[in-house]
């Protein structure tokens, strides 16, 4: 199990939260999405087959791509 913090500049309101939670939950491996808007951080743990690449790559598909 791998957990990761993004900071994601564009989060800037719930509905951000709830997309950012709900898209890259669909990835498989992924096993939580904890996004905030207080501190515009998204916390993911994650197992094989996912990849930080790959959930990457999600967060700027949805135009929230990650800072770090
Ligand atoms: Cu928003």
């Amino acid at each position: 199990m791998t957990t990761v913090t993004y900071s994601i500049p564009n989060i800037s309101c719930g509905h951000c939260v709830h997309t950012i939670q709900s898209e890259v939950a669909e990835l498989a491996g992924v096993q939580t999405v904890v996004a905030s808007l207080d501190t515009k951080q998204a916390t993911i743990t994650f197992d094989a087959p996912a990849t930080e690449e790959q959930i990457k790559a999600v967060l700027a598909s949805i135009n929230y791509p990650a800072a770090n």
